[in-house]
């Protein structure tokens, strides 16, 4: 059977993170399984590279588009190939194939009557590449989604159909429930198809870097909307619009996004494949979003988990483990270090590896390092029994997505193991000269850790082999079938010593993140003790006195150093300057500051100041001002306050 999975791919205006990480280790996993189990499996990721973001992050790190874009692309490359991600393509859209298959699309679109051309105004958020509908705005003005100010775009455009395929969207939902998964996670989409879909504007007059309209059309003052290039690489990547080698593997299998990305694959995605007649991906499978101890990550808080700062730390194959364990598919997750040690020692380290160590030791002092299962089925068959039946339960789990119950059910195997040993006791078999028991119990946990190890070699491939190495065989589709499917037990064998697998970790191994702000509404207790920022306990003293506020009242506030990168004076205005304040954040904020009496615009570039950075952002003489600069001023005039000695910029003040 053919089976084709599918990672998001991802901007290039960032390095990765855990996030992406956590994405595609999923997809790696299930790509790996259906490869076990003999499936003919394509797996793709790559990167998405066009668009007004990518245009305007080049911008900013004085790079050509296209150098950038290579640049951060070969990142994400280099490090999914250091973390041995078994992909069998890494597609960019900037590929020659790829931008020549967006346009075979693009014309049958047009051709069938589902492309338009037509004018649209709207609110445009140019971080998400998204035009919201004024209903959908938060405060009338900022992005629904990111929360970023959207601005008024008015451009032609050419439309995709998309209410057309309202009732087809619908019906699909209803038809296959399993199209999303997790299910819970239909409601969300269908409730928006329910609320009416408005006609797809999929191209764009304002910025230049994107796939140009197809040749036909005659028309190169517009560049495809980044959302329908971008999720055309689902089959350009198997060679759409040139040759159909691939095309064997159509439709997906399972496409893997973030809860994020959801509306577009679930809708958009679906439409355009309708358009095209194509069939349709089998299921979407959103996962939920990952913290950081509690805290959303983000480049201001300098919170980001690197995936290759933890994979140095920990080991690759111990953070597909925890991430894949620790969350419900479907479900947020927290990345916390604590946990990740915890489930190292505890289900790693102890679990398996120790039982691991166990048999190795007692086939070492009992029968010289041989393992023979002729007697396995005589002393064991209950075991067996049950180790077989949660063989049979797990295809049920990976089939749908959901990674940690897998995982749960697969470490029943070896508490079966470890409780064999307990219960049997083979010391005191030995001790009664009752060897044959002995090492029939040896031999089922060998068994056991072999049968295991398949099963687990999607998510720990090279650990897994390693303790094959030690049991005398080879994970591939054939032990899969003699040893899982056909339940057979393995031939008498020699087990061979490993290195420890998994050493125990005492003290967390990299530093831990920024102390958060703590976020004061949220964790206020009346009258009760509570965290501050510098982790100390505070007792809160209910005060009568009106002028006083509650320090959670303070934290409300967030102040944090900023860098004036750019600053000039606005024309027509005795006091204000337009500043450029970088906060550490993807982009730097634009302040526009009453303090032009007291400082030159020239005088404030590179110059650290301290910002308000929650402030709802206001116009000042039509400008959008998004944080307040902090000063003193007295009858002598007015001085910013800065810090005493240079800080990052974003530094959280408090
Ligand atoms: O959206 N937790 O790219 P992107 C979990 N180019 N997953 C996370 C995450 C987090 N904190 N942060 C990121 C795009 N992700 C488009 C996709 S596909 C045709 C185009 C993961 O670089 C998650 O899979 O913003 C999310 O959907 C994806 O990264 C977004 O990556």
């Amino acid at each position: 059977m053919n089976k084709y999975i599918t990672t998001p791919i991802y901007y290039v205006n960032g390095e990765a993170h855990i996030g992406h990480a956590y994405t595609t280790f999923i997809a790696d996993t299930m790509a790996r399984y259906e490869r076990l189990k003999g499936n003919d499996t394509y797996f793709l990721t790559g990167t998405d590279e066009h668009g007004q973001k990518i245009e305007e992050s080049a911008q900013k790190s004085g790079k050509p588009t296209q150098e950038f874009a290579d640049e951060i692309s070969a990142s994400f490359k280099n490090l999914w190939d250091e973390f041995d991600i078994s992909y069998d393509q890494f597609i960019r859209t900037t590929d020659a194939d790829h931008k020549m298959g967006v346009q075979k699309a693009f014309e049958a679109m047009y051709a069938k009557g589902d492309i338009y051309k037509d004018f649209y105004e709207g609110h445009y958020c140019v971080s998400c590449e998204t035009f919201f509908p004024e209903t959908q705005l938060v405060d009338g003005e900022f992005c629904p989604d990111c929360g970023r100010a959207t601005s008024i775009v008015k451009e032609e455009s050419y439309f995709f159909k998309l209410s057309k395929y309202e009732d087809r969207l619908l019906k699909l939902y209803e038809e296959n429930p399993d199209f999303i998964l997790p299910r819970s996670r239909a409601n969300e989409v269908i409730n928006f198809v329910k609320g009416g879909l408005r006609d797809l504007s999929v191209t764009r007059t304002s910025f230049s870097w994107g796939v140009g309209m197809p040749k036909s059309l005659n028309d190169d003052k517009h560049v495809m909307y980044v959302w329908l290039d971008a999720l055309m690489n689902y089959i350009t990547a198997l060679g759409y619009g040139k040759d159909d080698a691939n095309m064997k593997y159509w439709p997906a299998s399972v496409h893997f996004v973030g809860k994020d990305i959801l509306r577009f694959h679930a809708i958009y995605w679906p439409a355009f494949l309708m358009s095209l007649d194509m069939p349709l991906p089998k299921h979407i499978g959103a996962h939920g979003w990952w913290t950081r101890d509690g805290e959303k990550m983000s480049k201001s808080k300098g919170n980001v988990v690197s995936p290759k700062e933890v994979a140095d730390a920990y080991g690759v194959e111990n953070l597909r483990y925890f991430m894949l364990r620790e969350v419900p598919f479907g479900q947020d997750g927290d990345f916390s270090q604590r946990a990740f040690i915890d489930r190292i020692n505890s289900e790693l380290s102890n679990d398996l590896g120790n039982l691991l160590n166990r048999i190795i030791g007692m086939s070492g002092k009992y029968s010289d390092f041989k393992i023979d299962s002729v007697d396995v089925e005589k002393y064991h068959a209950k075991e067996l029994d049950a180790m077989n039946e949660v063989l049979g339960n797990l295809d049920g789990f990976m089939q749908n997505l959901q990674t940690h119950r897998y995982l749960d059910e697969l470490w029943k195997l070896f508490a079966i193991g470890n409780g064999a040993i307990t219960g049997y006791e083979p010391w005191v078999k030995m001790k009664e000269g009752k060897v044959d028991e002995a090492l029939a119990t040896v031999a089922l946990v060998a068994n056991i850790l072999a049968k295991a190890s398949i099963m687990l070699s999607p998510i720990m491939p090279k650990t897994t082999n390693i303790i094959a190495d030690a049991l005398d065989f080879e994970i591939n589709n054939n032990s899969y079938k003699e040893l899982v499917i056909g339940k057979k037990l393995l031939k008498l064998f020699n087990i061979k010593k490993v290195p420890p697998l998994f050493p125990r970790v005492e003290e967390p191994l990299m530093s831990e993140a920024p102390v958060a702000q703590p976020n004061a509404p949220k964790d206020k207790v009346n009258g009760k003790a509570r965290e501050s920022a510098l982790g100390q306990e505070i007792e809160e003293e209910k005060k009568e006195d009106d002028n006083l506020i509650e320090i959670g009242q303070f934290f409300e506030t967030s102040l944090k150093i900023g860098i004036v990168i750019e600053a000039e004076e606005v024309p027509k205005s005795k006091k204000l300057l337009k500043l450029q304040v970088d906060l550490g954040e993807d982009k730097p904020r634009q302040v526009v500051a009453g303090i032009k009496e007291f400082y030159s615009a020239q005088s404030l570039v590179g110059s650290q100041v301290c910002v308000v950075a929650n402030l709802k952002p206001a116009k000042l003489m039509g400008m959008m001002s998004e944080g307040m600069l902090l000063a003193a001023k007295d009858e002598d005039g007015l001085c910013l306050v800065r810090p005493e000695k240079p800080k990052k910029a974003g530094t959280p003040i408090g």
